[in-house]
């Protein structure tokens, strides 16, 4: 063999390792999508410790802004999270998940089937998602605030947020709205005493009559910013994800100032939305292997445990109520019981053709509404 021919076999040789090593290096990369304050404070570093695999984390506060991202496809995103109904639902038909191969999550097997079967409705044989974690939407407000203003305010009804001669009591203080209208529409739907997940435009018509001549009693639409507002006591009157309200809470709480914000959580007597959200792989996920690993990784019961235990939602894996703390497992906003679940109203189902597209105008007229 020639020297020439040798050195040019050692340079292949060469790009070859240099290929494999970058395959490898790449292989402990994962790129997550993740809810706003969803996660425990050392859960990715505990990842990272136990798996070599270095997350790179980057978060939402709508399902709508995670649609967007992926609908237009190449995210570059490993793990996302979206709300099952009706985001999930909507975006498996455009087939834009993985199938999961669960011999890769062996953790799985320890998920409330109970909860298993309500996401199957959407996921035929959970074949696409699994769940993380779940909360219904409620209302979080200031007690004091509103004792001053109202001292017979109905603070477990959703008139709260929806009926004139109430709402426009707090204006003064703050009132806020999430900024989705998959919330507000079923909320106040359900307040008219109407079928909260019709979606027809006479359904749509009617809320939007009932809310339309109630925007100015709202500051702002924010399904993040109300959390900093509320416990820092500059709004008193919160539509919230109630896991978010009990960071509210607990934030206001730890305050050291003297005029810190009681805040309170409720779930409105007239029944509230909930919804499961999932984690699920894009079917373009540069990284499947390590998404799979970070999932049977959060299914661990202690580690899923000690998400529920930060961050106020419950989680579907029955091993792990062992690891929560009582006072967060007996808290009937996190972990509602039988009385308040009858309630709750889940699945709304993905919209008929042309209705999202409605709802969105209506949204959006709604929101730029002009004060009065
Ligand atoms: N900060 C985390 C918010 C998670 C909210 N889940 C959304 C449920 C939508 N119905």
């Amino acid at each position: 063999m020639s020297v020439r021919l040798l050195a040019r076999l050692a340079a292949a040789a060469l790009v070859l390792l240099a290929a494999t090593a970058a395959r490898a290096d790449d292989d402990k990369v994962l790129n997550v999508y993740n809810w706003s304050d969803y996660i425990g404070k050392d859960t990715l570093d505990r990842f990272t410790r136990e798996t070599g695999i270095k997350v790179h984390y980057d978060t939402y506060s709508d399902n709508e802004i995670l649609d967007a991202k992926l609908m237009t496809g190449q995210s570059g995103y490993d793990v996302v999270f979206p709300s099952a109904t009706p985001f999930f639902a909507q975006q498996l038909k455009a087939g834009i998940y993985r199938p999961l191969d669960l011999s890769k999550i062996p953790n799985a097997k320890g998920l409330d089937p109970q909860v298993m079967n309500s996401l199957a409705k959407v996921d035929p044989g959970n074949a696409h998602g699994l769940p993380y974690l779940m909360s219904a939407t409620g209302l979080g407000y200031n007690v004091d605030a509103i004792k001053k203003l109202m001292p017979d305010a109905p603070v477990n009804s959703w008139r709260m947020l929806f009926d004139p001669a109430v709402v426009s009591k707090f204006k003064s203080c703050g009132v806020t709205l999430l900024d989705t209208p998959t919330e507000v529409i079923p909320a106040i739907l359900a307040y008219l005493g109407h079928d909260p997940l019709e979606q027809t435009p006479a359904a749509l018509q009617t809320a939007m009559k009932a809310l339309m001549p109630l925007r100015s009693n709202y500051r702002y639409l924010n399904s993040d910013k109300y959390r900093s507002d509320l416990a820092g006591g500059d709004v008193c009157l919160s539509h919230g994800y109630v896991g978010d309200l009990v960071q509210v809470r607990n934030r206001a709480r730890e305050s050291k100032a003297a005029d810190r914000p009681n805040i309170a959580i409720v779930i409105p007597k007239e029944g509230a939305m909930v919804n499961i959200d999932v984690m699920a792989i894009p079917t373009d996920a540069p990284h499947p292997d390590a998404a799979y690993a970070f999932i049977n990784f959060l299914l661990r019961p202690d580690v899923i445990a000690d998400v529920t235990n930060q961050v106020g939602y419950a989680n579907a894996v029955p091993a792990s109520l062992q690891y929560v703390q009582p006072a967060i497992k007996s808290d009937p906003v996190i972990y509602p019981p039988a009385d308040v679940k009858a309630h709750l109203f889940s699945a709304l189902p993905p919209a008929p053709p042309g209705f999202d597209r409605l709802r969105t105008r209506a949204w959006t007229r709604f929101r730029t509404a002009k004060e009065d």
